[in-house]
């Protein structure tokens, strides 16, 4: 796998964003490579802001709803004077997948919508001329991708997707894209992991180069807030890697009296790597964060203290850009989560954009990193389904399966790969809902959690999102995860308006059902929400009004404050989001406790006091 370092520049790198106006084509006939599109669209191509989802930018239905495969193209100049080194184009995502072509020749391909991935065009480049990059993507989904969907085909032979979830299946270049010239000996990846004795830590350090030689020594430097040196060591890169021809050496660096990273308190260090060859000859910058996080018994402990989880469920989602990154829009998210007194978010349901997580350790927010494995059941409606005790179809247990893990498991590797090092992640949720209930799911996930397990080098808490089929004498899963994330909806799917009070009740009954099993593990809830329509009012309150969410929400509460193994409350969701549309759909899911342009619901307020105290 080629580097998932994030971007930056310095003596020794390059970068350039991408960012900007590319040109655009869908292809609806599916001739794209027929009529010569790797080498350049068509003079009809439109333009297209990149990063941003296309769909929300058309006035008529069949673009927004398109399905297939549709193409991206831009122009880049390669200066001289990066000629003999390496070039990479890094594309934050592409969603759900994309082969990419350097002046007409395939560069390489990547399934999966929400992680990067990184293609050497070394070869492929004219280094002081304009190049042509040209992306064929597409949205399709089926049972075998992360997440999970299907196509279905008008009469009229259009062809529409139907996720197996419930947000707007958006699509395009959802986050940046950069042209990368790093040296042919680079590094490539590096661990921290932070243990905490008193009033000492020590900061254990892996880092890899590309390189076939064992000469390189490697040098790490830790440095305060202020630029002074706490710490730094020099050792040797001896062990290779041959299957991906990369060197690797590790080193441990004490840092008395350390300045712990915190809820709310993100102390960060700089750290420089460099790796050396008689002189340096590449080196890479960040910031860690010193922190311990850990599960024992039903406490969630950071740095050795409880915590207690508050905050929302969210997606990447906005008016007009869809799932496409922007800085703004996560800028007034942060400030509305400052103020609601929030310290946690999901990054419900696939891994966001790595901006997201570097301002989560700027600004001391916890996070549960989620892997795209949503809709693993095959219900459209899987929330009202459980509901009812509809029936479910065991979806491991078709020939797609394998095809499906893979998918999973390459997810999985990517969104450690890029998330181990931040301070904010402190838990890894490897799904969302799926069937939970047959032995072939326990098989299926067992080997997910395994493979986590072994990646993370921190060995954060793994946990994934539980729906209520996943009842506790029922789900065979359960047991893989340090906390329990429980998805409820007492009160909205069940029993909800008038029958509050019967839906209390239920929601007692499985809670000390669960008690009953002594798990001894935290238990969070990572979804518990009532649609709410934010011009809505009444006297008494009625389901869809401000009144009843804040109804619903006094019932929630009062039963997670009776069980002392709850240790975490997330809403669903932040904001009113985007679905595909329907009866249970009122122009999107509306269950946000901010409205989907960032004001409050009535909601917000009683939070805002419940979490402030
Ligand atoms: C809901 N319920 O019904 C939410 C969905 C979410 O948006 C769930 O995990 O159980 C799902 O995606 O509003």
């Amino acid at each position: 796998m080629e580097s998932l370092l994030y971007p930056i520049r310095n003596r020794f790198r390059d970068e350039m964003k991408l960012d900007g106006l590319w040109r655009f084509s869908f292809d609806r006939e599916e001739k794209g490579e027929g009529d010569g599109w790797t080498k350049g669209l068509p003079k009809s191509a439109i333009n297209m802001p990149v990063p941003a989802s296309f769909n929300d930018f058309f006035t008529d239905k069949e673009s927004r709803d398109y399905c297939g495969p549709f193409w991206y193209e831009c122009d880049f100049y390669a200066p001289e004077k990066q000629e003999g080194k390496k070039t990479y184009i890094r594309f934050g995502s592409v969603t759900h997948r994309a082969t990419v072509y350097v002046n007409g020749v395939e560069v390489g391909s990547h399934e999966g919508g929400f992680l990067p991935f990184v293609l050497d065009v070394s070869e492929a480049v004219n280094y002081g001329e304009n190049n042509k990059l040209v992306v064929k993507a597409n949205n399709e989904l089926d049972e075998t991708t992360l997440p999970c969907g299907n196509v279905s085909t008008l009469k009229n032979g259009k062809k529409l997707v139907k996720p197996y979830f419930d947000f707007f299946n958006y699509a395009g270049i959802h986050r940046s894209v950069w042209v990368m010239s790093l040296k042919n000996e680079h590094i490539t990846d590096y661990d921290v992991v932070t243990d905490i004795n008193g009033d000492t830590a020590v900061v254990k350090v892996k880092l890899v180069a590309a390189s076939a030689s064992f000469k390189l020594k490697g040098k790490v430097v830790l440095k305060d807030r202020d630029g002074k040196v706490v710490a730094d060591s020099t050792f040797d890169m001896s062990d290779s890697n041959n299957t991906d021809n990369t060197v690797s050496g590790k080193c441990e660096l004490t840092v008395k009296e350390p300045v712990l990273w915190d809820v709310k308190k993100p102390y960060l260090y700089d750290i420089e790597l460099s790796v050396i060859d008689g002189e340096v000859i590449d080196s890479y910058e960040d910031k860690i964060g010193i922190r311990s996080i850990e599960i024992k018994g039903t406490d969630i402990l950071l740095n050795g203290k409880p915590v207690y989880l508050k905050g929302f469920g969210k997606h990447e989602d906005f008016d007009i850009i869809g799932r496409g990154f922007n800085y703004g829009v996560a800028k007034r998210d942060f400030e509305c989560m400052k103020w609601i007194g929030a310290n946690c978010f999901r990054t419900s349901h696939y891994p966001y954009a790595e901006e997201w997580y570097r301002f989560a350790d700027e600004e001391g927010f916890l996070i549960i990193d989620e892997v795209p494995a949503v809709g693993m059941m095959r219900s459209f409606f899987n929330f009202m389904d459980a509901g009812r005790g509809a029936k479910y179809t065991y979806f491991f247990e078709t020939d797609t399966v394998p095809k499906l893990k893979e998918n999973h498991l390459n997810a999985v590797r990517e969104m450690i790969v890029r998330d181990k090092n931040h301070p904010s992640v402190i838990s890894f949720s490897l799904f969302n809902e799926p069937e939970t209930i047959s032995t072939f799911a326990h098989d299926y996930f067992k080997d997910i959690f395994e493979y986590a397990r072994e990646l993370d080098p921190q060995k954060r808490p793994l946990t994934g999102a539980l729906e209520k089929t996943s009842a506790p004498d029922k789900c065979q899963c359960y047991q893989f995860c340090d906390f329990i994330s429980l998805n409820r909806y007492y009160g909205w799917y069940i029993s909800g308006g008038s029958e509050l009070s019967d839906a209390r009740e239920l929601f007692i009954e499985e809670m000390d059902q669960w008690k009953a099993l002594n798990l001894n593990k935290p238990f969070v809830f990572t979804e518990f929400g009532a649609d709410t329509l934010a011009t809505e009012h009444k006297l008494p309150s009625v389901m869809w009004t401000q009144e009843y969410q804040n109804e619903y929400y006094d019932m929630n509460f009062e039963i997670f404050d009776k069980y002392d193994f709850v240790k975490g409350e997330l809403t669903w969701n932040f904001a009113d989001f985007q679905t595909s549309e329907g009866t249970f759909r009122v122009a999107g899911n509306k269950k946000g406790v901010f409205s989907r342009n960032r004001q409050p619901k009535d909601i917000a307020f009683k939070l805002k006091e419940r979490w402030e105290k």
